[in-house]
């Protein structure tokens, strides 16, 4: 009986928690963690499958007969592109835990936006009695730019709280109750759209869409009581954004707030106008965090169906780039 091949893992995430995750992962087959110093060393020759985020420069040179190769995240831009990338085939992480998260991180800053509520903690503080009368979620267009895993879940969710959802992809799609839009209608679909929302993956066509001239086409003057102005939320990637376009936007009033996620330079460096500006709201890359039990868990199922030969889920198309 042939041995199985151990899971390569180089996994930029918290070492502590990727270290605990893989005492129970693997357990017919084992593991190589290049974060453990008792592993960094070992001959990478036989390895098949790698699981990877933000690899080590050296890894492919070092593991030349990979036949598998896992993303830790959701989004593969940071794999694809790679010096040595070998022509194997490369899955994706999707996963509900995942989803989940999304579309809660989504649909509080939605509601965060609608219901003002940056100004209402600043007259708390404040101690006014600043009373907004808000618009019901059912007056405001949430637009989608991306229609995928993640983005489907959270519009079904917003249309759940009573927003009104559109949404714009690649190809065309048909959703129930929801308007949607391809890749050469983005002008139409900008122009009912009081609060985007970007959940692309970051490809050569994505990168600095979110730019002035889009800003410029969203609603204006739509339901969004106080602001008025329409809101940009991103939670897609940093560099699909033209950040120097955002804090504009957000000055000069095209744009009555934000809710940014990534950003162009991740950690936002310390001297970025961004984080001064009130109604911009900003987190670290933490929307959607890959949950690492159920990551190890996604792998060894994916490499069952390899290795019965049955077909893979989540594959990337590298020539798409998502
Ligand atoms: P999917 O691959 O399922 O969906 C991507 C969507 O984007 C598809 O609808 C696709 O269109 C659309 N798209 C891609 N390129 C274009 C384009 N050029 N023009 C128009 N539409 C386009 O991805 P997920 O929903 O799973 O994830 C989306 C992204 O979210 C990830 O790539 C990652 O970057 C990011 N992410 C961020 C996290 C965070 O914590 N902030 C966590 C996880 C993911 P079509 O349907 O036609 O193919
Ligand atoms: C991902 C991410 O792509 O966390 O999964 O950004």
């Amino acid at each position: 009986m042939t041995s199985k091949s151990p899971v390569l893992v180089d996994l930029k995430f918290d070492p502590k928690v990727v270290a605990t995750a893989l005492k129970t992962a693997f357990p017919d087959r084992g593991y190589i963690n290049l974060a453990d110093p008792a592993h960094r060393d070992r001959d990478l020759t036989a390895v098949d499958y790698a699981l990877l985020w933000k690899p080590a420069p050296d890894l492919f040179r070092r593991a030349p007969n990979l036949k598998l190769i896992f993303s830790g995240g959701a989004g593969v831009d940071s794999l694809i592109g790679l010096d040595g990338l070998p022509d194997v085939p490369m899955v994706r992480f999707v996963d509900r835990s995942l989803t989940v998260r999304m579309s809660e991180w989504v649909a509080l800053q939605c509601l965060m936006h609608l219901r003002d509520v940056v100004g209402h903690i600043q007259n708390q503080r404040k101690r006014v009695w600043g009373k907004q009368v808000a618009p019901e979620a059912r007056e405001v267009t949430v637009g989608m730019m991306g229609l995928g895993v993640l983005a489907q879940d959270a519009a079904a969710k917003l249309q759940a709280i009573g927003f009104n959802v559109i949404g714009w992809s690649r190809s065309a799609k048909q959703i129930k109750g929801m308007q949607t839009f391809d890749a050469g209608a983005l002008d139409a679909f900008l122009g009912r759209t009081d609060i985007l929302v970007g959940l692309l993956p970051l490809t050569p066509e994505t990168t600095g869409i979110y730019n002035a001239s889009l800003f410029a086409k969203l609603r204006r003057n739509g339901p969004l009581g106080a602001l008025g102005q329409p809101v940009f939320i991103n939670a897609g990637r940093g560099k699909s954004q033209v950040q120097a376009d955002i804090t504009a936007a957000i000055e000069n009033g095209v744009l009555g707030g934000a809710s940014l996620d990534v950003f162009e330079v991740e950690p936002l460096p310390a001297d970025d106008p961004l984080w001064a500006h009130e109604n911009v709201i900003i987190t670290p890359h933490d929307a959607a965090v890959s949950e690492e039990y159920a990551l190890m868990r996604h792998v060894e199922e994916q490499i069952v169906r390899f290795e019965r030969g049955e077909p893979l889920q989540f594959l990337v198309d590298k020539r798409r780039g998502y």
